[in-house]
């Protein structure tokens, strides 16, 4: 008892979590010590999350995430308490882009849309007849996916939704909204919406008004009138509600305390380097494969090759590309049980290390791979299409994905290296494909260089670090939250040069050529 804990709220694509972090060691009253710092995390709910389709339209269930969150913060609430230690924040980070429009009640008007929804198809372009890329790119230094917040909002600029809203939450903020009665725009997910200058870390008021000039219309409502003042993590956004605290039996004011609440910029945050030569994968639904800088790279060969520079917690810059990650597991496994195949993950993993590697490979960043549906046939015709045989069991196409993953990350994180140059050598991997031992072994074969894999839960690690910061439990720069952050947490390493199916680099090239010609 006696600890300072923090409660972390970390909502992924595929589900969200509720982790109560305590931090143990350091100072102790009497001006005694006792032992070096670490967090210790403890989850106390996990929820499903995924698109919800509505009138052909995917939406996010976003109150049914705020039940997960409040029954998350309840169970949290009372651990704490039994066991002698003290709430002190609550932190809550999620993935990026996607908002909810609120009228000037602070009522939600609609469910937020999911990215994967196919409203913003062709957008991109119509906005960059109007505003040209490079002009984009030189001030947000952002990669271009279709779903950019901005690319959404325009394609809804003309609804009756935009007419009746006066302000735009994104997601961790909507629910911190929800919890505090504060509206903010915390600034690492901000920098995921297309409106934010990379270098002022602020709303680019320039690109603002262009846009609503090119696509803002007759109506009232103004993009940038949307918008809630930006904060930086460490920021309090308030105390909870009291009706709010009550119903979740937490006595005294405990605050809402901004983290970086991108989930990727958490993540980020709880890598376990020492020194700045190391390259990270955040790995989940997506893969975020890149680099942390203290500058934004804005070349023209930056942009060609559609690298981000997301912001992340200390005036640092996420310069990464986004991978499609496990998404296209996620999604093949989907369609198999709903074909009433058997599909249990641990055992498709152990079938897949038994098919020799690089058989089939492909591009797994193709937009074709983005939505929903049937990903066995999209893979299997994306082989076809580039004269390769196409995996017919499922092992082969989980083996076609991983390899494929791994050809991405290889290809990420040698082009990260040279954009930036940034010498990397040694590749952190966090989040969930931290248990796929397979993939963290392709990895390091593709790369070239160790891995170094866990935290699993490194978004909700992140945030729990950000907010000791804040509340004087932690102190000092990301390398000291970082030292906090790794001795509590399990470590795996792997070697490009040995371990078990190991594969050598020149398949890889040959590999990576293979799908260049074809392209
Ligand atoms: P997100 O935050 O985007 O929801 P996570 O970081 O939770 O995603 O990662 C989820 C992924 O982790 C799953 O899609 C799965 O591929 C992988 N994963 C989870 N558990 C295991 C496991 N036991 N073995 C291998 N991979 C796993
Ligand atoms: C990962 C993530 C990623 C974004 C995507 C929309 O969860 O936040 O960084 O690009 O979701």
């Amino acid at each position: 008892g006696g600890a300072a804990a923090f409660v972390a709220v970390d909502i992924g694509a595929s589900s969200g979590r509720v982790i109560v972090g305590r931090v143990l060691g350091g100072p102790a009253p009497g001006g005694r010590v006792r032992g070096e710092q670490l967090v210790e995390l403890h989850e106390v709910n996990r929820f499903p999350n995924g698109p919800v389709d509505v009138g052909g339209t995917l939406h996010w269930d976003v109150l049914r995430l705020y039940q997960g969150v409040t029954d998350g913060l309840r169970a949290a609430a009372g651990e704490i308490h039994t066991r002698g230690d003290v709430l002190v924040g609550i932190g809550i980070d999620s993935w990026a882009v996607d908002y909810g429009l609120l009228d000037a009640d602070g009522a939600l008007l609609a469910n937020p849309v999911h990215y994967r929804d196919s409203r913003t198809a062709g957008v991109s372009d119509r906005v960059f007849a109007q505003i040209s890329a490079a002009d984009h790119y030189s001030v947000n230094g952002l990669q271009t996916q279709p779903f950019n917040t901005e690319f959404q909002l325009v394609a809804a600029a003309r609804s009756a939704l935009k007419a009746a809203a006066a302000s735009l939450l994104l997601i961790p903020d909507l629910l911190g909204y929800w919890l505090t009665g504060k509206q903010v725009a915390e600034v690492t997910n901000a920098s995921t919406t297309g409106l934010l200058d990379v270098r002022t870390r602020d709303w680019s008021a320039s690109l603002l008004d262009r846009l609503e000039e090119a696509f803002g219309g007759e109506s009232m409502v103004t993009f940038a009138g949307l918008l809630p003042r930006v904060v930086e993590p460490g920021t309090i956004v308030g105390p909870l509600r009291p009706a709010v605290a009550h119903a979740l039996g937490i006595s005294g004011a405990v605050p809402v305390i901004a983290v970086g609440s991108h989930d990727t910029a958490s993540a980020v945050v709880a890598v376990p380097a020492s020194g700045e030569n190391f390259a990270y994968i955040s790995c989940g639904t997506w893969s975020l494969v890149g680099l942390e800088l203290s500058e934004p790279v804005l070349s023209e060969a930056s942009r060609e090759a559609n690298f981000t520079n997301e912001l992340g917690v200390d005036g640092t810059v996420r310069y990464l590309r986004n991978v499609m990650g496990l998404w296209l597991l996620q999604e093949s496994i989907r369609t198999w049980k709903a074909a009433g195949l058997p599909a249990d993950l641990p055992d498709l993993l152990a079938a897949a290390a038994q098919v020799p590697a690089l058989t089939t490979v492909i591009d797994v960043d193709s937009p074709e791979f983005l939505a929903p549906g049937d990903m066995p046939a999209r893979i299997a015709e994306a082989a076809e299409r580039t004269g390769q045989t196409p995996p017919r069991s499922q092992a082969e196409t989980v083996r076609c994905i991983l390899d494929s993953l791994a050809l991405a990350y290889r290809r990420a994180v040698r082009q990260a290296s040279e954009l930036s140059g940034r010498v990397v050598d040694v590749v952190h991997v966090v989040g969930g494909g931290v248990r796929n031992e397979l993939l963290c072994q392709l990895t390091a074969d593709a790369t070239g260089l160790p891995v170094v894999a866990g935290p699993v839960e490194g978004a909700a690690l992140g945030n729990v670090l950000v907010q000791a910061r804040a509340a004087g439990v932690l102190t000092g720069d990301l390398a000291a939250l970082r030292a906090v952050g790794a001795r509590g947490v399990a470590l795996a390493r792997y070697e490009p040069s040995d371990g078990v199916g190991h594969v050598p680099e020149p398949h890889w090239a040959v590999a990576e050529h293979r799908l260049v010609t074809a392209a």
